[in-house]
């Protein structure tokens, strides 16, 4: 009895580790330099991938302010990398909002990029976040977030972004993905020197008033 309920427990886990295998992230950690590849930095955002039915959920978290001090920083492109074998150049990739979808199998080229080349690239511009739905042949092939668990021609990263207004108005930087991840990553943000300086005159302030309150009694 003992031994059939641990393994419903089992089974139970399984179902849930599955269930959570339906996403893919993938982190935006490295900064795409000309010829020589992708350099590790401190996470740009991410890309998640989940399944929804026979489309693919693709959703796009950018971190940081923009460069105007005004808007956030733009997703000016999105370029993924495809299972070569299930697909090809004629697969008609579309997006639900419409935003039209280029399929250049192996050809797809993130700008200074001149490691490897990727599959499928689109241009939403927005504003730090980005949701849409990747679908095939108008709706019709089942699409699987694992069907983009793939890396670019050089086998280096497995997704590239261009942002936008970064670090200036009119600047941009091309990002990719080296790692997938479990969970999305979260931003890491290092205070600005008067930042520091008031929190830090706060602290005093604060303890100043403690020690007088401390008198008083
Ligand atoms: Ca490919
Ligand atoms: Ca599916």
């Amino acid at each position: 009895m003992r031994k059939a309920f641990a393994i419903f427990w089992v089974l139970l886990l399984l179902g849930f580790l599955s269930s959570q295998a339906q996403a893919i992230i993938f982190d935006l950690d490295c900064i795409i330099v000309g010829g020589n590849g992708c350099t590790p930095s401190p996470s740009f955002g991410f890309i998640q991938l989940t399944d929804d039915g026979n489309k693919v959920d693709v959703s796009v978290t950018l971190f940081g302010p923009g460069g105007d001090g005004v808007n956030p920083r733009k997703i000016n492109e999105i370029q993924l990398n495809y299972d070569d074998a299930l697909f090809s150049d004629a697969s008609a990739f579309s997006t639900t909002s419409g935003t039209p979808v280029d399929v250049k199998e192996n050809d797809t080229k993130a700008d200074g990029y001149a490691l490897g080349r990727l599959d499928l690239s689109w241009k939403p511009t927005a504003f730090s976040v980005y949701n849409d739905e990747l679908l095939l042949d108008a709706g019709g092939t089942n699409l699987d977030p694992a069907h983009f668990l793939f890396k670019d021609t050089a086998n280096l990263i497995f997704a590239a972004v261009h942002i936008g207004n970064f670090p200036s108005t009119a600047g941009s930087i091309w990002v990719g993905s080296l790692n997938e991840v479990a969970v999305p990553p979260v931003e890491v943000v290092i205070p600005e020197p008067s930042t520091m300086i008031l929190l830090g005159s706060g602290l005093l302030m604060a303890a100043a008033a403690g020690r007088r309150k401390f008198r008083k009694k």
